[in-house]
């Protein structure tokens, strides 16, 4: 195989562990702290996880390894979208698993969850894994997103535990996927499988979050790489002084990218979901608060700009929420053929006005026609409409064209407005992780191993001090049962995981808040650059803004 001098030389990086964990395997013993409690709906979810509830979190420190020696055998899953380290998270395990016994076994099971229900895996070995090291993607072994929730599959996955001597299973995902490690973790431990279930935080979108894990693998090295192309675009832009840039950046629903890239790129404009739920914006009002920017810039003399949209933004936008849950109603059971037969667009113009609400209607009419029809013809497999494929970059830039345009006529505008389009998405997913990615995903890795080896179950591996250098991280582990919460979910209640969006009153919001006129007015833009993997470590091992303010820092 032909490799890149990058990919080279980023197979001997040594990724750095927390401090901790660098004494080697027959130091370091473990710390145990207070029982701890969901962080809502403590009853039921004792209820729900009466094994696994409850149990303490921990902490690992240098002293006397006294976990008991048995022999290992870990199955290792990727679930979920790809986010740069994850190959890391397996070398991480792999290594801790093969310094503590050479007759260790780690399988990976391919293709994501399917691959446990599927018995399709592969075992690791040192060759294989050395290829790996530092890169980015998820091709190691692929991912998928089944999820594994039902008693059924858990019954097989005990199948197949049982027929490989599986004594722990490692899943890498976001907050569905954890969720399911704990569910799964649960009934291991009500049938007495003696298999353990350990989770590892990962999503680009930033949003498994909370007070313990204090950020998902990839954010770092996807939010780097989409700001460097920003910054890029930023200096263009104000280079040829003719083009508005809208640029919408991945997240299915919360903002965390988009407000990171702001933070590091300083735009014109970047829309926060959250905010817009919070204050209820139409997208009327949101097409003003761009148009203002830009009609100021224009007066300017600027008739450029940069604008960052999120990507589930229209999700958000209360009066675009019920028309789509409208569209779905329209479209339901029969009637989708019926709509689909008409032979004309003005035809099927006609069936939509009919059934849409007069509130419903006027948004509707208000949207560019190509994203009219792609709410219509694009649908998913239960026939919604699939909002994570509406090119919402395009629909704003519309729609302040729109605004412009009575403004010109209103004699209140007299620029020019070319607007250009992006989406920066899967470009992030699988980039060379940064160093710290590599170091984050390698230690999480590492460290979900020696949660195995001292007999946990149901907990998420959790290294903390992110914001420090890696050698005061700390590393240990958190009962997943501690981060649930029950949420209704396809009409039930279920227990879940709390998905964490942008809060308002959080420092890094604040933070873009208190700059954001400014920067919508004037050209205050900035240039991250290009991720870098070799050089001084105030440039190459820098986390996120994000963290750093959350950190206070
Ligand atoms: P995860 O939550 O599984 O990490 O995936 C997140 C994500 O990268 C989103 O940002 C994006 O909306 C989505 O995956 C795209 O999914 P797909 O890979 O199925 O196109």
């Amino acid at each position: 195989m032909t490799i890149s001098p990058l990919q080279k030389e980023r197979l001997l990086y040594a990724p750095k562990l927390p401090g901790m964990l660098r004494h080697g395997i027959s130091e370091i013993c473990v710390r145990e702290g207070a029982e701890t409690q969901s962080v809502a709906d403590q009853e039921k979810i004792k209820a729900l996880f009466p094994n696994t509830y409850g149990k303490k979190e921990i902490t690992f420190e240098k002293g006397k390894n006294t976990s008991a020696a048995k022999k290992q055998v870990v199955g290792v899953i990727l679930s979920g979208g790809q986010a740069p380290g994850g190959h890391n998270v397996v070398c991480g395990l792999y290594d801790a698993l093969k310094a503590t016994d050479a007759n260790n076994v780690l399988y990976g099971f391919k293709g994501g969850p399917s691959g446990l229900l599927e018995d399709d895996y592969i075992e690791f070995t040192d060759d294989f894994i050395d290829q790996y090291r530092n890169t980015g993607g998820f091709d190691i072994i692929g991912s998928g997103r089944t999820k594994l929730e039902t008693e059924e599959q858990f019954a097989i996955a005990a199948e197949v535990a049982k027929k490989h001597g599986i004594t722990a299973i490692v899943i890498i995902g976001g907050d569905d996927s954890n969720t399911n490690a704990a569910v799964l973790a649960e009934y291991f431990a009500a049938h007495n499988t003696g298999v353990q279930v350990i989770g590892c935080p990962k999503t680009i979108d930033g949003d498994l979050k909370n007070e313990d894990i204090e950020c998902s693998f990839g954010f770092d090295t996807a939010t780097k790489t989409y700001s460097e192309v920003i910054g890029n675009i930023e200096r263009d832009a104000n280079s040829a002084k003719k083009y508005w840039h809208f640029v919408k950046v991945m997240g299915r629903s919360a903002s965390h990218v988009a407000l990171e890239c702001a933070l590091e790129t300083q735009p014109n404009i970047c829309l926060i979901s959250e905010e817009v739920a919070e204050k209820k914006m139409s997208l009327s009002s949101i097409a003003d608060y761009i148009a203002d920017s830009v009609a100021a810039r224009a007066a300017k003399g600027m008739n450029f700009g940069v604008a960052i949209i999120p990507e589930g933004v229209v999700e958000f936008v209360p009066e675009f929420s019920v028309l789509i849950s409208e569209i779905n109603e329209l479209l339901a059971g029969s009637k989708a053929d019926e709509f689909n037969a008409l032979p004309t667009w003005k035809d099927k113009y006609a069936f939509i006005e009919n059934g849409l609400t007069k509130e419903s209607m006027a948004v509707f009419a208000i949207l560019p026609e190509t994203i009219q029809q792609q709410l219509f013809l694009e649908r998913d497999p239960h026939g919604n409409v699939q909002v994570s494929l509406i090119e919402s970059e395009k629909l704003f830039s519309a729609l302040v064209k729109a605004k412009l345009e009575e403004r010109r006529k209103a004699g209140t505008y007299s620029g020019k407005f070319n607007p250009l389009h992006h989406f920066f998405g899967y470009e992030g997913r699988c980039a060379f992780p940064s160093n710290f990615d590599a170091d984050y995903c390698y230690s999480l890795g590492y460290n979900a191993f020696m949660l195995i080896q001292y007999g946990y179950n149901g907990y998420l591996s959790k290294i903390s001090n992110l914001s420090k250098p890696a050698d005061e991280w700390i590393a240990g582990g958190m009962p997943i049962t501690k981060m649930m919460n029950m949420e209704r979910r396809h009409g039930e209640d279920k227990p879940v995981i709390r998905k964490a969006l942008v809060e308002l009153d959080g420092k890094p919001f604040k933070f873009f808040e208190a700059n954001r006129e400014k920067w919508a007015v004037e050209t205050c833009y900035t240039f991250p650059g290009a991720i870098q993997y070799y050089g001084p470590s105030s440039v190459c091992d820098i986390t996120t803004k994000t963290l750093a303010l959350e950190k206070g820092e």
